[in-house]
């Protein structure tokens, strides 16, 4: 057992004023630096370093939620020890069997007990809430998904990852990360017509692709943020996931106080910017007045062309909201194209509001009509069809979608293929059924923001009050199992090669979450079967038959979801290290976390001498991590050959490895 003590370790938690006087005291500081360096807990505040920054709120949801909190009962920690903690019930809303229903019930009643606020389901997706009713500028969010990073939209230093942190982190212990560099993306002028705020991340999306922000945060800087309203910079800072960053910020001024004061908590507001002389390590200018439409085409979310380019292929599905593109201003404008019109004859048009916040007031201005008098079907307020729970599109369509991720098979249907775009793009192409410029359109599409939105958090159930633990009965159901744990790394680990794979291999390759499978996240040995499928169907089969193996991959392995399900079924099924080109952040972290050997190849033409079904080993690997030793041999017992790999990891990871992750770790510890 582990007490919170043990777990927060020696850090001081500087008081909001003392926060607050760091934030305008430095100069030369951009406002990423400023928000890390006020948090900091250990470590050398310079890029590259390992540092631990306090982490003031946290979010879990549901498909990764149910997870971190098995692991924070796990850690035997008590009560939260943050500013705030929120769970959001808002992935598995479907509920098609029992399984959805068993795990919101647990995960209402554990964070009741814990001290965490829990969003029922139909409340909204965590990022689009969290923004709207929780979210501080200037504090730090540590969230169980990887688009945790919403919050930069009102200058949160906001980062996911795994759920194991995230429940370290509700314990009051530090988050490790590599202090990132930054860049300074700098807007100027102001977005033409037709032209949204996703166009400018597709934009950056497309000079600086999906590796494009490893190991960096990104800062908006320059004139054209002042333009921008609160939904737009969080749209931005949203898929600044897919650039793989840490995460994205924004500073926080006048439209940040406006947002929050229609959210009617103005008291939480607090200007923050980089100083006038602040410094990045790169610097990316983006002229708005030139953008144009733009999309994401199949299956990466850096396939960015213009509308124009693509052409008007013909379209069969369209589906408008996720936590990327569901505010009250986008679905206005989508409102205001659809009014009076209908939904062409062979498109299948799906909506869904980010929040109950954002449909209540659809439903009372009369613009959720306008939608319905088009022919759209209206979801509840969820990620729905973005994570295939539902909608999945007929075989080989074309469906132009306004989330995130257009990852293969992710919509639940392989063979169709997902573009990218904007609302004005989505909504209007849902009208002509081909892929369609909103600038042909003649309407205004200006959408003030309102004076007050409509704010009822009546979906929000608040935890009992300190001291009031006990009263408190934890409900599990029966599709709730046990999760494995690791075990002390050996001296010489070797194994089959199971699989070797290419560049950019998601999380959703490595565990699929659609309709069927995502009710089974608690659940892993169910979800074993379903392992690496999208790349090899006989993966799982031949993984229970070896009794467990190595896998290769080429670069940027593991992109994608902050899903922990990606490192805890392999571990399940046996894999006990991964060598790759390059590893995405969140998951190279769940691999440590859960004591698996993310090596990396010091040499990439080492990749290609490798062949699936090769037996690799690593003589010696226990007595070379405890030396201190970061490149370590790996060994082709098949062909004879050998090769260098690297696994530099800090005192900390190194005890997460050699005691099989990070729950052993914290136990052999306390
Ligand atoms: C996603 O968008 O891929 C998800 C589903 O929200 C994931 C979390 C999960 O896998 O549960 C994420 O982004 O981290
Ligand atoms: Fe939900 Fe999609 Fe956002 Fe993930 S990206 S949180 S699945 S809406």
């Amino acid at each position: 057992m582990v007490t919170t003590t043990q777990l927060r370790r020696a850090q001081p938690h500087l008081r909001q004023s003392a926060v607050a006087g760091y934030f305008f005291r430095r100069n030369g500081m951009n406002l990423t630096q400023k928000i890390l360096n006020a948090h900091l807990v250990s470590g050398k505040p310079a890029a590259g370093e390992e540092v631990s920054i306090r982490i003031d709120q946290t979010l879990t949801q549901d498909s990764t939620g149910t997870m971190a909190y098995l692991q924070f009962e796990a850690m035997g920690i008590g009560r939260v020890r943050t500013m705030k903690s929120v769970a959001y019930i808002d992935h598995n809303t479907l509920q098609t069997g029992f399984e959805n229903a068993d795990d919101h019930q647990y995960i209402q009643s554990v964070t009741k007990k814990h001290g965490i606020f829990c969003s029922k389901p139909g409340n909204g997706i965590c990022h689009q809430v969290h923004l709207e009713r929780f979210g501080v500028p200037g504090l730090t969010l540590l969230g169980s998904d990887s688009h945790t990073p919403t919050g930069g939209g009102i200058g949160m230093l906001a980062i996911g990852a795994g759920g194991l942190d995230v429940a370290v982190a509700m314990g009051g212990g530090a988050y490790y990360l590599t202090y990132p560099k930054v860049v300074g993306i700098r807007l100027s002028g102001s977005l033409p017509y037709g032209v949204a705020a996703k166009d400018i991340i597709l934009e950056v999306l497309r000079r600086l692709t999906v590796k494009g922000g490893v190991g960096k945060v990104m800062e908006y800087i320059g004139e054209g943020v002042k333009t921008l309203t609160v939904p737009e910079r969080a749209t931005i800072a949203n898929m600044g996931a897919e650039l793989g960053a840490t995460t994205s910020v924004f500073p926080s001024d006048e439209v940040t106080r406006a947002f929050l004061k229609a959210q009617g908590r103005e008291e939480d507001f607090r200007e923050l910017s980089a100083d006038a002389d602040a410094e990045y390590d790169d610097i990316v200018d983006i002229d708005l007045n030139t953008l144009e439409p733009l999309v994401a085409q199949p299956h990466m979310p850096d396939n960015v062309d213009t509308v124009k380019n693509i052409g008007p292929i013909k379209v069969d599905q369209v589906f408008i909201g996720s936590c990327t593109n569901s505010s009250y201003q986008d679905m206005m404008r989508v409102a205001r194209i659809l009014k009076g019109k209908t939904v062409h004859p062979d498109v299948s048009l799906v909506i869904g509001p980010g929040s109950k916040q954002v449909l209540t007031m659809l439903a009372r201005n009369g613009a959720l009509a306008d939608m319905l008098g088009a022919g759209a079907r209206i979801l509840e307020s969820a990620c729905g069809p973005c994570i295939g729970m539902g909608q999945s599109p007929k075989t080989n369509a074309v469906s132009v979608r306004t989330n995130n991720r257009n990852f293969y098979a992710r919509s639940g249907t392989a063979s169709a293929g997902i573009y990218l775009t904007s609302c004005e793009t989505a909504a209007v192409t849902a009208l002509t059924g081909v892929l369609t410029d909103p600038r042909t359109l003649d309407l205004d599409l200006t959408v003030e923001q309102p004076k007050q939105f409509e704010v009822n958090d009546n979906l929000v159930i608040p935890p009992v009050a300190e001291g009031k633990e006990d009263t408190v009965d934890v409900v599990r159901g029966p599709n709730i199992k046990p999760f494995p744990l690791g075990h002390d790394l050996e001296n010489d680990v070797s194994g089959k090669v199971l699989l070797k794979m290419e560049d950019n291999i998601t999380t959703d390759h490595i565990m699929p979450s659609n309709a069927k499978l995502l009710p089974f996240r608690s659940n892993i040995p169910h979800l074993a079967d379903f392992c690496l499928t999208p790349v090899d169907e006989t993966f799982p089969a031949r993984a229970k038959e070896e009794k467990g193996g190595i896998l290769v991959a080429g670069a940027n392995y593991g992109q994608g979801s902050s899903r922990e399900h990606a490192a805890l079924v392999p571990l399940y099924l046996g894999i006990r290290a991964v060598a790759a080109k390059s590893f995405a952040r969140i998951h190279q972290a769940n691999l440590i976390n859960n004591g698996i050997l993310p090596l990396t190849f010091a040499d990439e033409k080492d990749y290609d001498r490798i062949d699936q079904g090769d037996t690799l080993s690593l003589p010696g690997v226990r007595e070379k991590i405890e030396a201190g030793e970061e490149t370590l041999v790996l060994k082709n017992e098949t062909k004879g050959e050998t090769y260098a790999v690297k696994m530099p990891l800090t005192e900390r990871q190194k005890g997460m490895i050699l005691s099989g992750g990070l729950i052993n770790y914290i136990r052999s510890n306390a």
